[in-house]
């Protein structure tokens, strides 16, 4: 019976417990603290502050808020996130001004990828112009107001 149980404790350990794909971060040709997903660098800040802080910050660093155009993207951008938190708190994306336009990201990019929680973006009182991920259950996008403080990811346009 022990062995049973011992055995079936192995067989769970070697199946993932979350649906989530956890990616092994890897630094590539990133500089020290950054990490390398298809030929961009990315870079997890836990410190809170306000959106414009944020990106001002990304800037500073050669790079802005993580713009993010697939689900595989996503999913890299969230188990970053979860690799220093693994309490996934919302953290800012490079998303702002959704209710003009479907939005437009910070680094210039086509908004071509959403990945929103079901009722979102609801510009709740109509204050809501700024986009944080990790939002809810589903840990998927909401619009919030851009003052509010969170964490963020930066990310380059391309490697270095
Ligand atoms: O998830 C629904 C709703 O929850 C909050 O409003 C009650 C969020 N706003 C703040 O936390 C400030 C909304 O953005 C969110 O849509
Ligand atoms: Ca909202």
């Amino acid at each position: 019976m022990l062995l049973l149980l011992f055995l079936f404790s192995l067989a769970l350990g070697a199946a993932p417990l979350s649906e989530e794909p956890d990616f092994k971060l890897q630094r590539g040709g990133c500089r020290p603290f950054w990490y390398s997903f298809n030929g961009r660098c990315y870079k997890y800040i836990s410190t809170p502050v306000n959106w414009l802080s944020a990106e001002l910050h990304c800037v500073s660093q050669r790079a802005n808020l993580v713009s993010i155009h697939s689900l595989a993207e996503q999913n890299f951008v969230r188990s970053l996130i979860r690799n220093f938190d693994p309490s996934e708190r919302p953290a800012w994306i490079g998303l702002h001004d959704v209710h003009s336009r479907g939005g437009r990201w910070s680094d210039g990019t086509a908004v071509n990828f959403r990945f929103w929680l079901p009722g979102e973006p609801n510009n709740q009182k109509g204050r809501e112009h700024c986009v944080h991920m990790n939002w809810g259950s589903l840990k998927r996008w909401n619009d919030i107001p851009c003052g509010n403080g969170y964490a963020f990811v930066c990310a380059t346009r391309i490697c270095y």
